[in-house]
């Protein structure tokens, strides 16, 4: 038995040595030490030898069993570093082409309208507040004197949730909640998302509105108008005209719409509806009752108040159709921004 496993280990050393792939080794290891080996049917069978030699045969097949093992494993680890070396010498790599680029991602177009509405505002000396799009029918409504049962709440479709609070139809409860715990003067904008039961080419039921609030000691309806039309030759150059019309909000008295002229057209086009203006927003000055909500005198304090939709805008700058384009995360549409 001595005999067989000496000439097993030198034959299968011998082996191990010529051999000149992984495969070839897995085989030999398979043939030897696998369930069905040579050695293994040796180690098995050490049993049935007499006492005296089991310890003998016992202890030397397990060391040839371990010098096989090492003797495997150094030579995968030998043709690992030949074949690695091989590889190297082959495949040259030439740095001199040019790399394939990388993907970069997109801002959609509504973020990158957002950062250029608040620069143009920034430099006016406005900074950006936010607030909760979960309200209460006290922040989002009452608050800003539109009580219950009053008609312009049917301006607005609410999405009311069951606990009796709402999703914001507009920025302007912010308005209120900066109000109530600063004092002016106040000279801030509101980007956000706001929420209305509303869908089509131009409506969406979430969409986002830029709130503006000034309010000092004798803020006036020329400082508003002057504001706007700064922001608005900023955003779109100074060719274009701006102009206020009369109108209503139960917040702010008076009130009024502003519409820029159309910068797609001189006569009238599908996008002006062939009026050559575009209504962008809805301003005035601050009602006295809004004021008397927060805690300040309205005898004190005047200011002015804007909301404008910034989907809106976006599709004037990007030149968009269709207001749904921006939610539906088509890469094709979002990646020419
Ligand atoms: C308001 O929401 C007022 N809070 C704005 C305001 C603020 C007026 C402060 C005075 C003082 P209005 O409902 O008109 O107003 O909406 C303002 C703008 O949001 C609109 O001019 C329009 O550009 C945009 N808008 C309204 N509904 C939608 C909608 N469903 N989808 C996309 N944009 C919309």
């Amino acid at each position: 038995m001595k005999q067989t496993l000496n000439i097993l280990q030198n034959t299968v050393i011998g082996d191990i040595e010529r051999c000149k792939s992984l495969s070839d080794l897995s085989d030999i290891r398979v043939s030897v030490l696998g369930k069905n080996g040579q050695l293994t049917a040796i180690l098995k069978n050490v049993g049935q030898l007499p006492p005296s030699e089991r310890p003998i045969i016992g202890q030397l097949a397990n060391s040839v069993k371990k010098s096989i093992s090492e003797m495997l494993d150094k030579k995968i680890r030998l043709i690992n570093i030949e074949e690695w070396n091989a590889s190297l010498k082959e495949e040259v790599t030439d740095v001199t082409l040019p790399d394939k680029g990388f993907l970069m991602g997109h801002r959609h177009p509504i973020s990158q309208t957002i950062t250029r509405i608040s620069e143009s505002f920034r430099r006016l000396g406005f900074s950006v507040e936010s607030g909760p799009e979960i309200e209460t029918d006290y922040y989002n409504f009452e608050a800003l004197n539109i009580p219950q049962d009053h008609p312009a709440r049917d301006m607005h479709d609410t999405f009311y949730l069951k606990s009796g609070d709402l999703l914001r139809t507009h920025t302007s409860p912010v308005q209120i909640h900066v109000m109530k715990h600063q004092k002016p003067p106040l000279k801030i904008i509101v980007p956000g998302v706001v929420y209305r039961c509303d869908a089509d080419v131009s409506h969406s039921p979430v969409f986002h509105q830029i709130e503006g609030l000034y309010v000092n000691d004798s803020v006036s309806m020329a400082e508003l108008k002057g504001t706007l039309e700064f922001f608005l030759h900023d955003l779109f150059g100074d060719t274009l005209a701006v102009r206020l019309r009369p109108s209503y909000f139960p917040f702010t008295e008076p009130s009024v719409e502003v519409d820029l002229e159309c910068p797609f057209c001189k006569s009238g086009c599908r996008v002006c509806k062939k009026t050559r203006w575009i209504e962008v927003m809805g301003a005035g000055m601050v009602h006295r009752n809004v004021f008397r909500s927060v805690g300040y005198d309205p005898d004190l304090v005047t200011g002015f108040a804007f909301g404008l939709g910034i989907d809106r805008i976006a599709m004037l700058l990007f030149n968009i159709p269709d207001i749904r384009l921006m939610y539906e995360n088509d890469n094709r549409f979002l990646k020419q921004f």
